[in-house]
């Protein structure tokens, strides 16, 4: 035992939760088993791994470089606010977790592995579960296995005593959620990259399936026989053409945002927290910065085009031989390779949007609860929300839904993490889902125990049958051959 729970936590560290390494595991496996030469084999792991490091430059960089400027805003004004942000959030369940319920952290990494088991087991058995989706985002399934522990630990008080029944139950929840979850989007997934053959295994997938419905059903329809306008089909006048180039909008409209929010902070602020040098310009710490933005935005693209087709390629090796019709389910921010670039930015200022007005009305209702925005909330869900809300109802559904995703986070995670005790150890995930649909779930489980906890369940899990009675002869079809999809949904609207 004590050497499996070696060798476990050694792959944990490692690969799991290294998902540049998991990928590249991945399309090792993939190509072995495609019979590929063992030169291929590794030139495709190399692009992969290098790939997803890339990626990760690009998203790091973005989180580290943006988020003291947003925590910032806290301490500036003295706020004693919570930050909704999946790594404060990790941050208060590892401190949190033994005293509120007497439990270590190292109980939340056998969770992560056991429900990672009933993903696979899941999509192993995809025939009878309709499900087609694997989680691969191992630094989002820590961070989501420590907030599913808090909150169903939470909910079901009398399961703390039995810790094997406990960590049963979290793991057919968690798993499922990430099985459904990443299964429920590779529609819109695939339509978006034309048959990429991947989908997104993240924290808004829900979200992602839920306003993708909302922009066609409300924005989607044409009018008068007029196309939808998307992002990328206005084309501005004079010297507004200049925001047509993704480049040049990012960094025009960073500068107004982030410029501003660091003028607010002040000078004083900046050097005292270390950001500014005493002898540095401001001004040109400013530019600086919020250039930095179109940059790292640049590089995470470049991380995506990377690594995407190795992974897609490969990935047929694991669909044909091991899990049947199934696709890996990657980082949100692989969509920001695809569809309209501008949706990006403007997203992430609609979700901004959303997010300040609900903070707002939290100070005036006087809840007891403040949040404060974290940065990966507010740009990589709100952002992802924007490209497929443009997909599928234009710029209006890009810029409005997210707006309505901002109050969303801010209202959601302030209740959730009031109620439950997330709030005192000063964080919380803020994501979609789990601003969203978690707390639904935490809801339905507390007040109905154990009745609750097989409600959620069969819920989840009657979802993909759903999907598949819509659609039984191109549910499986999406994934195993696009262009035939293609054809059939050209013959049915014929
Ligand atoms: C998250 C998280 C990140 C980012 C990243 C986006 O939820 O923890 O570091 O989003 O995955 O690329």
């Amino acid at each position: 035992m004590d050497t499996l729970m070696k060798i476990w936590s050694y792959f944990s560290t490692n690969i799991l939760q290294q998902p540049a390494f998991m990928i590249g595991l991945i399309v090792m496996l993939g190509y072995i088993l495609l019979k590929k030469p063992w030169y291929d084999v590794l030139a495709g792991v190399i692009k992969a791994v290098v790939g997803y490091m890339i990626l990760a430059v690009g998203s790091g960089g973005l989180v580290s470089n943006f988020r003291p400027v947003l925590v910032g805003l806290k301490d500036r004004f003295n706020l004693n606010a919570m930050v909704i942000d999946p790594y404060f959030g990790q941050n208060a369940v590892t401190a949190g977790v033994e005293e509120v319920f007497g439990k270590s952290f190292g109980d939340v990494m056998i969770l992560l592995l056991i429900a990672f088991i009933v993903n696979i087991l899941l999509v192993r058995f995809g025939k009878l579960t309709k499900l087609r989706a694997l989680f691969t985002t191992g630094h989002v399934q820590v961070q989501q296995a420590s907030t599913a522990y808090w909150l169903i630990a939470f909910a079901l008080p009398g399961l703390l005593a039995q810790n094997v029944a406990l960590l049963i139950v979290m793991a057919v929840l968690l798993g499922a959620y990430w099985a459904v979850g990443s299964n429920l989007i590779v529609k819109p997934c695939q339509e978006l990259t034309d048959g990429a053959g991947f989908t997104l295994a993240h924290q808004q997938m829900f979200g992602i399936a839920l306003n993708s419905w909302l922009a066609e059903k409300l924005f989607g329809k044409k009018k008068e026989g007029k196309e939808v306008k998307k992002i990328e089909d206005i084309q501005l006048p004079g010297f507004m053409s200049i925001f047509n180039e993704n480049m040049v909008c990012t960094s025009i409209l960073m500068l107004a945002f982030f410029g501003a929010i660091l003028v607010v902070l002040g000078r004083d602020y900046l050097i005292a927290g270390g950001f500014l040098k005493e002898t540095e310009s401001m001004l040109f710490f400013v530019i600086k910065t919020c250039l930095n933005f179109a940059v790292y935005l640049a590089i995470l693209q470049l991380g995506v085009r990377t690594f995407v087709t190795e992974l897609t390629q490969s990935f047929q090796g694991i669909a044909d031989k091991l899990l049947p019709g199934s696709v890996p389910g990657v980082d949100c921010a692989v969509a920001f390779g695809f569809g309209s670039a501008n949706a990006v930015p403007l997203g992430f200022l609609a979700g901004f949007a959303g997010q300040i007005i609900a903070i707002i009305a939290l100070i005036f209702l006087q809840s007891p609860v403040l949040v404060i925005c974290g940065f990966v909330p507010v740009f990589f869900d709100n952002a992802s929300i924007a490209i497929f809300a443009n997909e599928k109802g234009g710029i209006k559904a890009a810029l409005i839904l997210p707006f309505l995703s901002g109050l969303a986070q801010v209202f959601g995670s302030a209740l959730i993490a009031g109620w439950v005790g997330m709030a005192a150890y000063g964080g919380y995930l803020g994501m979609w889902d789990w601003a969203v649909v978690w707390p639904v779930m935490t809801v339905v489980m507390k007040y109905l125990s154990y009745v609750g906890v097989a409600i959620v369940a069969i819920i989840l899990l009657a979802i993909p049958q759903l999907q598949y009675r819509k659609d039984k002869e191109g549910y499986f079809l999406i994934t195993e051959d696009y262009e035939a999809y293609k054809e059939l949904k050209a013959k049915r609207a014929k």
